[in-house]
């Protein structure tokens, strides 16, 4: 495996530093998190994204865990990309909502030139309309960040994953670091980088671990850092792995909060089958954004209603397109 990358932050944590803090008492390490929370959130201020899946399904990659993957039998069929009346009608039905941020997800493997005209009028659409946006196409190109950036993009979701290790069991038509050039392409543009990973696919806490890490060797740390669970899908190379342990996720949503004390932590997919009592202990270890709509890309989230009352029951609340604006700088 090559060096992660030569520009690395100086005070990036180790392995070991990691590890410790997964080793660390519940309670020591759900202190530091919110410790960390505090320092630098409104703690009781929740993030809430919304996402379209705007060309679904018949992707070439082979990605283990993804219902779109053109190797999987998920029966989930391949579409055009959307046009744009129906993006930005979707785009207004999210903000009514109360979401801050609208997320547009592609199954490309990469963002063919013919594509970015039509995503830009999406990404214009929605800032126009006073929203974040953020985008996720797959790969990208010299000269095409630069591009959504002019459109109006705030942030790009490209995540790591998991370990560098573990990578090659999750996907095999892709290597790291063609990941880690794409985030390198976003950063140079001044994109916000979202950046992230999946927990219950199989891996060990090593992996785990080895996840936060090269994370924190990027040369700026991600601006958000989506933690999902596994949803298993049917005929998904990966639907048989062994859930996630409850408390395991919660110690990784705490070791990533102490990781990345400034940046939000997304407590992303898979709350569909979380308990209520889960998903607060999520929050107490420090996640302070999730996905509204009763749908993530192609698979369920919770209704938006029982979410709100999910909030408003720990005395968290819907963080505000003011809240953004203060935490995002735009
Ligand atoms: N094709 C683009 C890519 O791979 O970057 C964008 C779309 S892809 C669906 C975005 C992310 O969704 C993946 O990197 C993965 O972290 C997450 N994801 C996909 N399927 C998932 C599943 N079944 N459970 C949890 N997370 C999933
Ligand atoms: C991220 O980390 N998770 C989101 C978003 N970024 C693009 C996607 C979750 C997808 C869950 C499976 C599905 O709905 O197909
Ligand atoms: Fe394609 Fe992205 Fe799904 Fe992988 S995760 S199969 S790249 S849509």
């Amino acid at each position: 495996m090559p060096p992660l990358d030569d520009a690395a932050r100086a005070d990036a944590p180790s392995r070991a530093d990691i590890a410790s803090l997964f080793d660390a008492p519940l309670s020591d390490l759900i202190l530091r998190a919110q410790a960390a929370l505090r320092e630098n959130f409104d703690p009781h201020a929740v993030q809430t994204c919304q996402l379209l899946s705007v060309k679904t399904g018949g992707c070439p990659e082979d990605c283990g865990y993804c219902s779109q993957s053109a190797f999987a039998k998920s029966g989930v069929p391949a579409s055009k990309l959307m046009d744009a009346e129906t993006v930005l009608a979707e785009a207004q039905r999210a903000k009514e909502a109360g979401a801050t941020r609208f997320c547009m997800g592609a199954a490309w493997r990469s963002l063919k030139d013919r594509d970015v005209e039509p995503v830009c009028d999406l990404i214009s659409g929605v800032k126009a309309m006073g929203m974040e946006t953020c985008v996720t196409l797959g790969m990208l190109d010299d000269g095409q960040a630069e591009r959504l950036k002019e459109a109006g993009l705030d942030y790009y979701n490209h995540n790591l994953d998991t370990s560098p290790e573990y990578y090659d069991q999750v996907v095999t038509t892709r290597s790291y670091d063609d990941r880690l050039d794409t985030l390198a392409k976003v950063r140079a543009a001044g994109i916000s980088t979202c950046c992230g990973g999946i927990v219950g696919m199989g891996e060990t806490r090593a992996d785990r671990v080895g996840l936060l890490h090269a994370l924190a060797q990027l040369p700026e740390a991600p601006d958000s850092v989506p933690i999902n669970a596994l949803v298993p899908v049917e005929g998904t190379a990966l639907s048989d792995s062994k859930p996630i342990d409850g408390l395991e996720l919660v110690r990784t949503i705490a070791a990533t909060r102490i990781t990345f004390p400034t940046s939000v932590v997304r407590l992303s997919a898979g709350r569909e089958t979380m308990s209520t009592e889960l998903q607060a202990l999520c929050f107490l270890a420090g996640a302070n954004s999730i996905f509204i709509g009763d749908k993530l890309l192609t698979t369920p989230n919770p209704e938006t209603s029982d979410d709100m009352a999910l909030l408003a029951s720990l005395g968290l609340r819907a963080a505000t397109e003011d809240d953004a604006r203060k935490t995002s700088g735009n």
